[in-house]
């Protein structure tokens, strides 16, 4: 039996000796090690923070006091410490442990989402709240210097900094890395201070001078904080958080667990909002993670844990869209790249290498991103902005006023669009195609393959007066499908008998459109299958073949409401057309963890579902259907 099986909660963590202590911390590595490497998962943040998890677990009362971790990716140690190892074989696995904390699984958890920089406003709600409800409980924000770089962190430490009467503890888990090493100016500052070759002297210093003071509440913490601000001073521009008024303790190492729980001890103690600054490495104790130039096992598929070989992903649409900018930035030299925080996940790394001059990673500021290309592109550039589809929503305000309404000429890039699975619900990419349906001007481009996604593009890049928006899916992309004709600015992909259905296939989705068709056929039924290839605006040779067919059918992989199948119904029945319709789509809802092809399947967005529906539906209908009012058949997929 481990030492980790009698771990049934952080209660058992109180009694263990140091060297219980120092075992149970190398049993939790190997945990992480030997999960990611069959699994995948956030491994590398997660080796950062063993130490500081066990510090904050033994010096406070969880689920008394809440821990709160912002993104929630670094959560699995606190999964581990609450009770959860046993269950650590079904992480990330459908009916398995999630992979960010979430509530339905333990008390001990309270915020769940994993969009980042909210941590600190969620615990300047709850300490104020406990606070105003005259309970005695602590708040533990655990925030990461990348996470820190996001707006919403700024806004809630400015209001935390006079919020005297909470329990706050804000423990700032600086790795000195997002994927890649975080940028930006706050970086810089936390960086001269870790790199300074007297740091690890200061540390002995201050570890001393910590322990000597018995530190019981403000007085002693002031004394405390007076010494710390005259060695900080000497060694880096510290001021930052207290020039917010804020209290600071530390730096302190994270990998040190006496000298971490001996911050969160005094922090404590203070009873007001103080921060905790520990210094740690990403991937610590996993050489392959630590070594790890792109991202130090930010997020890993499986790998070899003797090598630290990862399984190759094989050609994704990110690779795509990463030669495609490359070849436009050699072309237009008004071509500039953003990212926030995800170079090297949202493929703009080629470009960045090619043309450093042109690349800005922002930090995790899709607002900022957003309206700093507005900027760009009011000074003579075209940015394109490249982010994941659901971190697009945090910058909707901007894309709608601070880019459209001021015709800006900016190409947004979403990349995970859809259905992306094992990272929950927060992370699959199903608004973009609803938010941005409500922003004049915009044009959406939904690419069914590697070939349109490089065309698509180039033509979006193209548009220098109004915000262009090219979205693409998780994982491989399809073989290319080739157009047999077209209409309009769509494609047609098949055509086949009678005009029976029309299948409108909107981007991923047109690779399952093409095998309904041919389940169709083989039935004698007549189907068209047309790509719009442009979703938005929605063009009117769409319009036309629907008039002509007898039902038309709509696949798409984002939420039902508002989407590109719901703006099509409005559009026909604004033109009078009054063809039955069916809407295939993502049903709105948050949707578990699990393989993107099993909720695929859950959500019946798959061929043979669609076809079987379509089949269905053309024995109930009318045999002469266009006299018909317009009318949507719309039913409630399961799941
Ligand atoms: C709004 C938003 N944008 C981007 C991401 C993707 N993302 C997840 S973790 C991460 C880096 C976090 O760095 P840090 O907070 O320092 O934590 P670490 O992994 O280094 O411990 C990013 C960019 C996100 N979760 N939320």
């Amino acid at each position: 039996m481990s030492l980790l099986d009698s771990i049934a909660g952080p209660r058992d963590l109180r009694g263990l000796t140091e060297d219980q202590l120092a075992l149970l911390t190398s049993e939790i590595r190997d945990l992480l090690v030997d999960t990611c490497s069959r699994i995948g998962g956030h491994l590398g943040p997660n080796l950062g923070v063993v130490e500081l998890t066990l510090a904050i677990h033994r010096v406070f009362d969880s689920p008394h006091d809440r821990v709160v971790f912002d993104t929630g990716h670094q959560a699995y140690v606190h999964k581990i410490l609450t009770g959860r190892a046993g269950e650590f074989d079904g992480l990330r696995k459908e009916g398995g442990l999630s992979g960010y904390p979430s509530q339905a699984e333990s008390d001990h958890d309270i915020v769940e989402n994993s969009h980042a920089s909210t941590s600190l406003s969620y615990a300047d709600g709850l300490a104020k709240a406990y606070a105003i409800r005259g309970e005695d409980r602590h708040v533990i924000a655990v925030i990461g210097d990348g996470a820190l770089t996001g707006g919403m962190a700024w806004e809630a430490l400015n209001n935390i900094a006079i919020a005297n009467a909470s329990k706050l503890v804000i423990v700032v888990n600086d790795n000195g890395r997002s994927y890649t090493p975080t940028v930006g100016g706050l970086t810089t500052a936390l960086t001269t201070l870790r790199t300074n070759p007297r740091y690890e002297k200061v540390l002995e210093l201050v570890k001393k001078r910590l322990n000597a003071v018995p530190g019981v509440g403000p007085t002693a913490y002031d004394t405390l904080h007076a010494m710390k601000r005259g060695l900080k001073d000497a060694l880096a521009p510290q001021g930052l958080f207290e020039d917010l008024g804020l209290k600071y303790v530390g730096p302190v190492d994270g990998h040190d667990l006496e000298a971490m729980e001996h911050a969160l001890t005094q922090a404590k103690r203070f009873g007001g909002p103080v921060i905790v600054h520990a210094l740690t490495r990403k991937g610590f104790g996993y050489d392959a993670a630590e070594q790890h130039e792109a991202d130090q096992f930010h997020q890993s598929g499986p790998f070899d844990v003797d090598t630290g070989e990862q399984t190759p992903k094989g050609r994704i649409w990110t690779d795509v869209f990463a030669d495609e900018m490359v070849h436009i930035g050699t072309r237009r030299q008004d071509v500039v790249g953003i990212t926030a925080a995800m170079v090297h996940p949202v493929g703009l790394h080629k470009f960045q290498a090619r043309f450093p001059d042109r690349t800005f990673d922002v930090g995790i500021a899709e607002q900022h991103a957003a309206t700093s290309a507005a900027g760009l592109a009011m000074g003579g550039l075209h940015p394109v902005v490249a982010i994941y589809a659901t971190f697009l929503n945090r910058a909707f305000d901007q894309v709608l006023m601070d880019v459209a309404l001021h015709r800006c000429g900016v190409t947004f890039v979403l990349d995970r669009a859809g259905v992306t699975g094992e990272d929950g619900a927060s992370h699959n990419g199903m608004w973009d195609m609803s938010v941005l349906q409500v922003v004049p001007g915009l044009r959406l481009a939904a690419p069914r393959d590697g070939a349109r996604l490089r065309e698509l593009l180039n033509e979006a890049i193209d548009v220098d007066d109004a915000p262009t928006v090219v979205r693409f899916s998780k994982g491989p992309p399809p073989e290319d499908i080739p157009a047999v004709g077209k209409a309009g600015g769509a494609d047609i992909l098949a055509r086949n008998g009678t005009k029976d259905v029309l299948v409108v296939a909107i981007g991923a989705m047109a690779e399952v459109a093409v095998d309904v068709a041919e389940r169709l056929v083989a039935q004698g039924i007549g189907v068209t299958v047309v790509d719009p290839r442009w979703v938005k605006p929605v063009d009117p040779a769409i319009v036309e073949l629907a008039r002509e067919h007898r039902l038309v059918v709509s696949v798409e992989d984002n939420g039902r409401i508002g989407g590109c199948g719901a703006v099509l119904l409005q559009t026909l029945n604004d033109a009078g057309v009054t063809t039955p319709f069916r809407l295939h789509a993502i049903p709105q809802e948050f949707l578990g963890h699990a393989k993107r092809a099993a909720i695929l399947d859950q959500i019946g967005l798959t061929s043979q579902t669609i076809a079987r529906g379509i089949v269905e539906d053309l024995v109930l209908l009318p045999e002469e259907t266009k006299d018909l009012p317009a009318r949507s058949v719309d039913v409630d997929h399961p799941g």
